[in-house]
């Protein structure tokens, strides 16, 4: 029997891993990206686990299944996963998935389209191999929601949507420190409880699955600093591309970013972004511009032995 293997490539970006599938892995058939990700997700997950969790993966790894092109023009289709399930976009990844690209000379530098479960986003390789992505439109839902969280009183947050679904916090008293990630862990993961509890969610009642937690820099040239918690209880390392496009719209809607203004987003780890918009068509909406760089890790072939009682992932 012909054991089922993966060539994956690594890389992170502002130190958040991205496992890139470059053959093998599920066969998802024709149809929207949408359609792809739902055939994913409820025929083809045991793939994810194997890709994504332990003894192969880990909490913080976020995997990119490359799909062929949707709209015409695009390079490539993306679907990026991770150890609980499926993200609509995502901004790391994709300038990961970029660098991957280039680093096997699969690109050159210019604009490249990707088209994901949530639209088409445009990525510029530039000459020094960092990456600008320009992401889907986004927008505030609803802005200074209260919520009543156990362990941290009543705070407040806006609902924002970035390619995923936010709830961005600023009045919640904690230091935004690497040292601090337990806390702020157990306390975003209990502020996105209270969320469920209290019947708080995007769009359409869509489960805001992205809790930011805002503060000051600590880098008195940045503007801001994160602390992301991602679904899956994994802390985003980099400053999180889709939570930067919501912080984007929300600054946008309060008057304190103007188009094409800089904001240069650090991360809880110090890792930065720098990101601007420019007005959507559609009113209300930003265009935001994420850009970083990804740095390849790993080039590997990922081995399934059927004999292997984890061959399909730790499932814990
Ligand atoms: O960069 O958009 C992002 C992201 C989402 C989840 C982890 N990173």
């Amino acid at each position: 029997m012909q054991v089922p293997t993966t060539r994956i490539v690594d890389s992170h970006t502002g130190g958040e891993p991205t496992r890139l599938v470059l053959t093998g892995g599920p066969e998802l058939g024709t149809g929207s990206l949408a359609e792809l990700r739902e055939r994913f997700r409820t025929q083809h997950d045991p793939w994810r686990r194997a890709l994504m969790n332990e003894p192969r993966g880990s909490d913080v790894l976020v995997g990119a299944l490359l799909t062929p092109p949707q709209a015409p023009g695009s390079l490539c289709g993306v679907i990026f996963f991770n150890n609980v399930g499926y993200l609509g976009m995502c901004g790391h990844g994709t300038i990961g998935v970029v660098a991957t690209l280039a680093h096997l000379g699969r690109i050159q530098p210019g604009v490249h389209a990707i088209d994901t479960p949530v639209g088409t986003v445009q990525a510029t390789l530039h000459d020094d191999r960092s990456v600008t992505v320009a992401n889907v439109p986004a927008y505030r839902h609803a802005q200074a929601v209260a919520v009543d969280v156990p362990g941290l009183g009543r705070v407040h947050g806006d609902v924002a949507w970035g390619g995923n679904w936010f709830f961005l916090c600023a009045d919640h008293g904690l230091d935004l420190s690497a040292s601090q990630v337990a806390p702020l862990t157990a306390h975003a993961e209990a502020l996105r409880q209270a969320l469920v509890a209290a019947g708080i969610t995007g769009a359409d009642g869509a489960e805001i699955d992205h809790i930011e937690l805002m503060g000051p820099p600590q880098d008195a040239r940045h503007h801001g600093r994160n602390f992301v918690l991602c679904p899956g209880m994994a802390y985003d390392r980099s400053p999180c591309g889709t939570g930067t496009s919501a912080k984007l719209a929300c600054l946008a809607a309060d008057g304190e970013l103007q188009p094409g203004q800089v904001w240069h987003q650090e991360s809880v780890i110090g890792s930065v972004f720098n990101a601007h918009y420019q007005p959507a068509a559609e009113p209300g909406r930003v265009l935001p511009f994420i850009h970083g760089t990804a740095y390849v890790t790993l080039d590997a072939t990922l081995v399934f032995d059927p004999q292997d009682p984890f061959a399909w992932g730790i499932n814990a």
